[in-house]
């Protein structure tokens, strides 16, 4: 099946055993369809029907995939053993105030180095990241945890080398988490529910800009939405809360950053300062969206924003064309995502940021040449 996205067997309940549609394994090293088979499909939903305690985190800095995945998968966690205990958890204690529709986020647990009992926890499911370092402070507190019990990762991102796991679903060809796990349920005969439908819609609507950004998957992913708006979901509520209600914070935010957004050859950016937080009483998260419309200005071809941490800058990245990969870039600085989206954290201060920035621009600028040369 050469689509990432056809849900075709979302229709059709399938038992957890006869995955008729598992497609063959392929190479996760670059945009691929899905990598798993009818042996990892009987093995998740075993180890799921079998668990007492399944812990389910999202990733740091999470965002409506993130979070919806999560939640998505806790729902087919207890699809699996309607006795099972589910924790679904913020590793680093910061829930965008933006995503407080999403139904079910109120139950996630926040950890803040406070410890959680998470000590009978027989298994982990990983949505939306490609490995469980990606859960940060959660991941450094529970080392031990996260090395003993076994792992289902569920993802849509470049993994960067093959992370022990349980069972790993991984599609880099569909345009979120969450279009991946409406596939699941499909495999594992989940009935999707118009709650868990408002889940997957969240997150294929998060991760596509309201289905602006397809990644050339547009047939299959139209009709993975068909699927989710006949099972129920709610449109309206998702693209309201994702993209037209927008917080106080994001009005003084966005104008500070657009006001100090400056060019250097292609690249475009801006950035989050603790002046720029203080002097707009916004929310770091109210500036979320910024880097998007920075990569859509005509004459862009890297768009970077950066937030100042203490003796650290985060970086978000887009490009507007596969031939400047700045998930290749990011990952020099032990970064990732995506070949047009991604981010990564160094440490330093305004010479460090200089440098980054120059270096950013001078890869934009090589790759833009290739392309055009
Ligand atoms: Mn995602």
């Amino acid at each position: 099946m050469s689509h990432g996205e056809n849900v075709g067997a979302a229709t059709t309940q399938l038992s957890p055993h006869a995955a008729q549609r598992a497609p063959a394994l392929r190479s996760p090293s670059s945009r691929s369809g899905p990598t798993w088979n009818e042996a990892d499909l009987r093995r998740a939903w075993e180890a799921m029907a079998g668990a007492t305690h399944v812990l389910i985190p999202t990733h740091v800095n999470t965002d409506g995939d993130g979070i919806s995945s999560a939640l998505a998968m806790a729902e087919i966690a207890r699809a699996a053993n309607p006795a099972v205990r589910v924790t679904t958890c913020i590793p680093d204690g910061k829930m965008p105030p933006t995503l407080d529709f999403i139904p079910g986020v109120e139950t996630m647990a926040r950890y803040t180095g406070v410890p959680l009992p998470l000590d009978d926890v027989d298994l982990i499911i990983a949505p939306d990241v490609p490995e469980v370092r990606r859960f940060g402070p959660l991941y450094e507190a529970y080392k031990d945890l996260f090395a003993r019990v076994p792992t289902i990762i569920v993802d849509h991102h470049v993994p960067r080398g093959e992370e022990p796991a349980l069972a790993r679903f991984i599609d880099t060809s569909v345009i979120a988490a969450d279009s991946l796990i409406v596939r699941l349920c499909g495999q594992w005969g989940v009935p999707l529910t118009p709650r868990l439908a408002t889940l997957l819609l969240t997150g294929m609507s998060s991760d596509s800009s309201s289905f602006m950004r397809v990644e050339g998957n547009g047939a299959p992913t139209f009709e993975t939405l068909a699927a989710l708006c006949d099972a129920g979901a709610d449109y309206a509520g998702v693209m309201d809360g994702l993209r037209r209600r927008k917080t106080p914070g994001s009005v003084a935010i966005w104008g500070a950053l657009l006001g100090r957004a400056a060019w250097i050859e292609h690249v475009l950016w801006t950035e989050v300062t603790p002046a720029v937080l203080m002097e707009t009483g916004a929310d770091e998260s109210d500036g979320e969206g910024v880097i998007n419309w920075l990569v859509g200005t005509r004459g862009v071809g890297a768009a970077a924003i950066f937030y100042q941490g203490q003796g650290s800058w985060r970086a978000s990245l887009r490009s507007t064309t596969p031939a400047v990969d700045v998930a290749a870039f990011a990952r020099q600085y032990g970064g990732g995502g995506h070949v047009m989206a991604s981010g990564c954290t160094f440490a330093g201060d305004l010479p460090e940021r200089d440098a980054f920035l120059a270096a950013l621009v001078a890869y934009t600028e090589a790759g833009l040449a290739r392309m055009s040369g």
